[in-house]
């Protein structure tokens, strides 16, 4: 079957820059459509083609003409899942190919894309299920029997089985179709961290459970990692970048195998500067994991501290304190290790909630510190939680930059006040930079 998977183009508005005229909160983000990459890694025997319209965003309409997909699969998080449906209905209005959706939004909430032009929806991890979709379209049998893939059906709902996501879901064994993005390659640059970056996936899922994140959503609450043999084969097919972004939402989750994995790295004397993602709590239960990765080419971790208030860390579930976070960064510091701290301004942040997060980031060596803006995502425990105090529905609005329900200040002053510290943030990073860059790549 021909096989087109589609990364839609870069979303999203800005109620800053709409109703205020805010304008430095605008995003420039490049990175590979790793997801695409990895489904395409198990799809043999199939003419596969990705369409990376955040590379080339004119460029769907001739794809589809020269390249008549049987089947459309599309990926899209939560700010790009309006792009999703319009991407998915011109489509099937024009090429009559069945539509997949997948991703983070689909995973978070699937009957969001029950329409009339989506024929199935995969949720979680898809590299095997929608494999399975496909064999069975293929030889037309019915594809409700197959869990993690729900079928669309715009007047009974969707119907779906449960998928028990284990490792035989990420099929370690067939890497990534890195080569279909290739022409692209020169687009996938992250500033702020040095060159070139290729994006390689070691783990899924995460071990906590945090109320704000949609990353639970994927596996079903577990966490799953690739074998180190899996991880090392994909860094060494991009052995012309330098840097590699490890887009797990925790590479450490397994402090064993992120041992192995680190010691392989070290052995096979690959000279990457790697970023990866890590909890606080577990570079100060591990330190020497972390100098062995600093061996082994970690340049940069990306922490969430998300908050500076114990209080606040408990009732986002993070299952961590602040002084953690503190003596995580010392250690990290000693190592010689660059720190990218994410945190999450809440709509509930007053004047002195600004000041002291700015005077938390100054007193602590934190390289690049990113501060978003609390967004419930449909289907994270922090959606049920708030879903009556939120005022904006459209997604195109969620892109962690916009306030969804009311700001306890004065909603253009809250604004004025967060585009400021973002701007200080940045100058203090990067002093000659005017637009916000984000290489954690996230
Ligand atoms: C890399 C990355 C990016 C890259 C994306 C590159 C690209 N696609 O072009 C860049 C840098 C562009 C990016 C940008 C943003 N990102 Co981002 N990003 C990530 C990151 C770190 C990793 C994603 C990844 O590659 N995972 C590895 C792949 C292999 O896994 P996967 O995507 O889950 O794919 C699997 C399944 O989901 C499924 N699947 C996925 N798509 C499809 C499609 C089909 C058809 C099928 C069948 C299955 C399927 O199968 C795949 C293989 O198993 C995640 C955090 C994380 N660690 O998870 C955040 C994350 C996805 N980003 C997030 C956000 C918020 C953003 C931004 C809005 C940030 C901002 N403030 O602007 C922007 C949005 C850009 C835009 N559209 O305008 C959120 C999304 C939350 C949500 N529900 O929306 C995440 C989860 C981070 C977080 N803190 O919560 N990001
Ligand atoms: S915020 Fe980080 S630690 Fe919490 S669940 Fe998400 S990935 Fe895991």
């Amino acid at each position: 079957m021909k096989i087109l998977l589609i990364n839609p183009p870069n979303s999203g508005k800005s109620i800053p820059e709409e109703e205020y005229g805010i304008r430095n909160m605008r995003m420039i983000f490049r990175g590979e459509p790793l997801a695409l990459e990895v489904l395409a890694g198990n799809l043999e025997g199939h003419d596969v083609r990705i369409a990376d319209l955040k590379a080339e965003p004119d460029a769907l309409q001739n794809i589809c003409n020269d390249f008549r997909p049987d089947i459309a699969g599309i990926t899209g998080m939560s700010c790009e899942a309006n792009a999703v449906l319009r991407i998915a209905a011109q489509i099937k209005k024009e090429s009559g190919a069945r539509v997949v959706v997948g991703g983070y939004h689909a995973s978070c909430d699937p009957a969001f894309f029950n329409r009339e032009y989506i024929d199935y929806v995969v949720i979680g991890i898809g590299k095997q299920s929608f494999r399975e979709l496909l064999d069975a379209l293929e030889t037309g049998e019915k594809a409700e029997h197959i869990p993690g893939i729900a079928c669309c059906d715009v007047r009974k709902g969707l119907r779906f089985q449960t998928r028990n996501y284990t490792s035989d879901d990420l099929a370690d064994h067939l890497p990534p179709r890195y080569d279909l993005v290739e022409k692209h390659r020169e687009n996938y640059v992250m500033s702020g961290v040095g060159g070139k970056m290729g994006f390689v996936a070691s783990a899924f899922g995460c071990t906590h459970h945090c109320s704000f994140c949609c990353v639970p959503n994927l596996t079903g609450g577990r966490y799953l990692h690739h074998s180190a043999d899996a991880v090392l084969r994909d860094m060494k097919i991009l052995a012309e970048l330098p840097v590699i972004r490890l887009v797990d939402a925790n590479t450490f989750g397994n402090p064993r195998m992120a041992e192995e994995l680190g010691r392989k790295i070290l052995e096979a004397g690959l000279q990457k500067q790697i970023v990866a993602d890590v909890r606080s709590d577990t570079v100060v239960h591990h330190p020497e994991l972390f100098r062995l990765w600093r061996e082994a080419g970690l340049a940069t971790a990306v922490i969430g501290f998300e908050e500076i208030s114990d209080q606040r860390l408990q009732d986002y579930h993070k299952k961590n304190a602040v002084e953690m976070n503190i003596a995580a960064m010392e250690i990290l510091k000693e190592l010689g290790i660059r720190i990218i701290g994410d945190f999450i301004v809440s709509p509930d942040y007053r004047p002195e909630d600004f000041e002291n997060l700015e005077a938390f980031v100054r007193q602590h060596p934190i390289d690049l510190p990113l501060p978003s803006i609390l967004t419930p995502i449909p289907g994270t425990p922090l959606y049920a939680q708030m879903k009556d105090r939120i005022v904006i529905h459209d997604l195109d609005y969620y892109t962690f930059l916009n306030a969804v329900f009311p700001t306890r200040m004065e909603e253009k002053e809250f604004y004025e006040t967060y585009s400021a510290l973002l701007e200080r943030f940045i100058r203090h990073v990067h002093p000659k930079n005017g637009s916000r860059t984000n290489p954690s790549g996230k």
